[in-house]
């Protein structure tokens, strides 16, 4: 049997500290375009979609950190809502990422999945924040995540996505948000949940903070960009393949402001593992196939068939230690 479904991993390019909303918005539905005239079906895009990735700037806390932050719901914000507006027009599907703050005022780094008919299936908050909470010094640029955001406290719950038409009780999705994809854990729980499409938006510099105060000696260097967009593919490639199923990665990437670069390398991803498709350019790009969700479940069934070879019973480390303890030193190799 086939569940044939298109799908797409929009990249979003270029985003200054200045641009607007609704220019920002206007190129978000140029790529809704583009997936409408291919008869897509889901369209992922990046974390932060709307904004350039202001974790990297020293931003004092109240309005003017606020600022960058939506309350309420994201589908009925104003510069947002014609983006919102077309895609259920158009009857697809959308996960989005954008800065959310609570009625109580707390601060989340989120993602929304809003289905073809514009309803909010689900709503996801990056988990593994990356980054400090307070400002490093000689750095070339922060990375202020943990300021600005709380730690997610919704899980990684997998949700089914009607109305598809794919049968099987329709397609089973999750979502992650840029680092969260680095942990296995992040797959492994929504693995066990059967996902068969995660969804994943990232912002990743080309070059990193490698120690506290200290800043990466190939910043901006080819050799620091090959490095990310290795690690990135890493990722995706072997947590897909070990969950059997697909991603959708899409990059926030471009030189934001003439200066923050950020890597490219939007990719569809199938169940063994395989990048199915690729961006080509570090611009506003509809990457984008039709998959077989069926495709999940020869190796679920066999290789990777979780109930017969998972032994959970011997995991306790995993789930009761957090840092690492290691063995204790042998006196003569001292
Ligand atoms: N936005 C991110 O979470 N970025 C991280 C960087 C800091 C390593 C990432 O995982 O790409």
């Amino acid at each position: 049997m086939t569940r044939l479904l298109k799908v797409a991993a929009a990249q979003v390019g270029k985003i200054d500290i200045d641009t607007p909303y609704e220019e920002v918005v206007q190129r978000m539905i140029a790529l809704l375009d583009q997936a409408h005239d291919k008869g897509i079906k889901l369209v992922n895009f990046p974390e932060l979609t709307f904004t350039t990735f202001f974790p990297r700037h020293i931003i004092p806390f109240g309005p003017e950190l606020d600022k960058w932050y939506q309350k309420g719901d994201v589908t009925k914000f104003d510069p947002f809502k014609p983006f919102f507006e077309k895609a259920k027009e158009y009857g697809i599907a959308v996960c989005v990422g954008y800065a959310e703050l609570t009625d109580d005022d707390e601060h989340y780094n989120t993602s929304v999945f809003v289905d073809q008919a514009g309803n909010n299936l689900n709503k996801y908050r990056k988990m593994f924040l990356p980054g400090d909470k307070e400002p490093l010094e000689n750095v070339p640029w922060q990375h202020l995540e943990k300021r600005y955001f709380l730690e997610g406290n919704l899980n990684w719950k997998a949700f089914r996505w009607p109305g598809t038409g794919t049968g099987h009780g329709g397609p089973i999705i999750g979502q992650l948000i840029c680092n969260d994809r680095r942990w296995p854990e992040s797959w492994k729980i929504l693995g066990l949940q059967g996902a068969e499409i995660v969804c994943i938006g990232y912002n990743t510099p080309v070059s990193n903070v490698v120690e506290p105060g200290k800043a990466s000696q190939m910043v901006n260097s080819d050799s620091s960009e090959a490095m990310a967009t290795f690690h990135n593919e890493l990722c995706l490639q072997y947590n897909s393949y070990h969950n059997c199923c697909y991603s959708l990665c899409s990059a926030r990437t471009g030189v934001d402001d003439g200066k923050y670069s950020l890597i490219a390398g939007t990719t569809i991803v199938d169940p063994q593992g395989v990048i199915i498709a690729k961006s080509k350019t570090n611009e506003d790009e509809l990457v984008w196939a039709e998959i077989d969700l069926d495709s999940c479940y020869p190796p679920r069934n066999r290789a990777f068939n979780f109930a017969r070879h998972r032994r959970p019973e011997e995991y306790k480390l995993i789930v009761e230690q957090k840092g690492v303890k290691e063995p204790a030193p042998l006196e003569d190799e001292m």
